[in-house]
């Protein structure tokens, strides 16, 4: 698909602002086509095992109803015929940055936003180009194609909203220009929930109020939006307008946003102690990546799913960013105590660090700070590197995610240092 609403012969201005969104196309499934030519134009599923969610579906297991975060039990009974894969993420974090390597070809400026996708700031690069951006974006969705064998679709519009919601009109395989002058007059006939950042819950609470289509957001008085939408009310009324641009923001975007980690228990359960062992762990984990990248973070969530699939999610903001697994942990305990309160079956959980920042603060002026955490941190995660996670157990979380009723019941090995070491494993041959 191509679409110019300009209408004009001539390409937009040296130095007006064009950026450039581009998403691959059912990321997850189609580097497994390329890996195994043979699935190419068949209804393909990647997704967690029989109780996990769908990942990614090919456009042809879309046309059966398969959607993304799809029970993969539900999916398996509206596609039966589909072949359903486990992800592989080492093969999708190699084509990712292969595809994030061609789009800083095009532009120094480029933003990763996600796994598959990006901004590339095409500003004032008219003259380095020859060419009309348009052509230079189709190009480079075109390079994309050719090297990695994958589809990518794409947006080219005056600011990052538009570029994406451009790109979400263009797929699959399509790109989409969207004259920077104008295209507040398309995007607002879209409805309200088609702009980044309106959820599904905003997206009900602003039609209840007979705000449905994002001209209808642009419009609305500010009061209203800041009462349904909090401090995000009028900040989206600018979006939604076509006044507000955030920049692409190279550096930064470049580095990841947030950590994450989630499970799915192998059977709904009600067993608190057990989930709330499991959530520490992931916590842990996530706390462990954190400080192998240098980093800190400013905000700590948790997730509960429900058996009826109902989520609940919660955070808190910190005063000081942290990487301390001490504190980290601390933050979740608290997040898991004021979540567990209804008292039904959990499906799955998960904890999610943002806010990230660089892990700066130094306690001790005379030695340089790593960014990896505290001695007991670095110890404790460079243990767990070279014999396992399970070699060292925080106090308050076994193996099996139940609860040490005290530290002190623990081996000692460590446990004044807040951690206990179970047996000293030796490394496996
Ligand atoms: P998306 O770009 O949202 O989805 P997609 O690439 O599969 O399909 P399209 O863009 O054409 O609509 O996500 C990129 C990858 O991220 C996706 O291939 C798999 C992963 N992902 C999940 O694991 N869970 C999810 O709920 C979503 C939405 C994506
Ligand atoms: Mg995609
Ligand atoms: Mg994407």
């Amino acid at each position: 698909m191509w679409c110019s609403n300009s209408g004009k012969k001539t390409g937009p201005a040296y130095s007006q602002r064009l950026i450039l969104h581009v998403d691959a196309d059912a990321f997850f499934v189609s580097v497994e086509q390329v890996l195994r030519p043979e699935l190419a134009g068949r209804p393909v599923i990647v997704g967690g095992e029989d109780r996990g969610v769908v990942s990614s579906a090919s456009y042809e297991a879309r046309r059966f109803g398969v959607r993304s975060a799809m029970p993969i039990v539900h999916a398996r009974r509206i596609c039966p015929h589909a072949v359903f894969l486990p992800p592989n993420f080492e093969a999708y974090k190699a084509f990712s940055s292969r595809m994030f390597a061609i789009m800083g070809r095009y532009s120094p400026a480029v933003e990763v936003t996600s796994i598959d996708e990006g901004y590339v700031d095409l500003t004032g690069t008219l003259r380095l180009h020859g060419a009309p951006l348009w052509e230079v974006a189709s190009r480079l969705l075109d390079e994309i194609r050719s090297t990695l064998g994958i589809n990518a679709s794409g947006g080219l519009a005056g600011s990052k909203t538009a570029a994406k919601m451009a790109t979400n009109l263009a797929k699959p395989n399509g790109l989409l220009y969207l004259d920077p002058a104008r295209s507040h007059l398309m995007l607002g006939r879209l409805p309200v929930g088609a702009m980044p950042g309106i959820g599904e819950k905003a997206q009900h609470v602003l039609e209840a109020h007979g705000i449905s289509t994002v001209g209808d957001l642009a419009a609305a008085p500010l009061q209203l939006l800041r009462r349904l939408l909090g401090r995000w009310g009028p900040k989206a009324a600018e979006i939604a307008s076509g006044k507000y641009g955030s920049p692409v923001f190279c550096d930064e975007g470049r580095a990841q946003k947030s950590y994450s980690m989630e499970r799915t228990l192998d059977r709904d359960t009600t067993d608190y102690a057990a989930v709330r062992g499991l959530v520490r762990k992931l916590a842990e984990k996530v706390a462990a990546k954190l400080r192998a990248d240098g980093k800190a973070a400013w905000t700590i969530g948790l997730k509960v799913r429900y058996a009826d699939f109902t989520d609940v999610s919660r955070s808190m903001s910190l005063r000081r960013a942290t990487n301390s697994n001490l504190e980290i942990l601390a933050c979740v305990e608290e997040l898991f105590n004021k979540t567990i309160s209804r008292r039904s079956p959990i499906r799955q959980v998960g904890v999610r660090i943002s806010g990230i920042d660089e892990a700066l603060f130094q306690d001790d002026l005379f030695r340089p700070y790593s960014g990896k955490g505290s001695d007991l941190d670095q110890v404790r995660d460079m243990i767990r590197g070279k014999f396992g996670f399970e070699t060292v157990r925080v106090s308050g979380c076994t193996a099996s995610g139940a609860v040490i009723p005290s530290p002190s019941k623990g081996p000692l090995l460590g446990s004044r240092l807040g951690f206990t070491c179970p047996e000293a494993k030796r490394p496996r041959a």
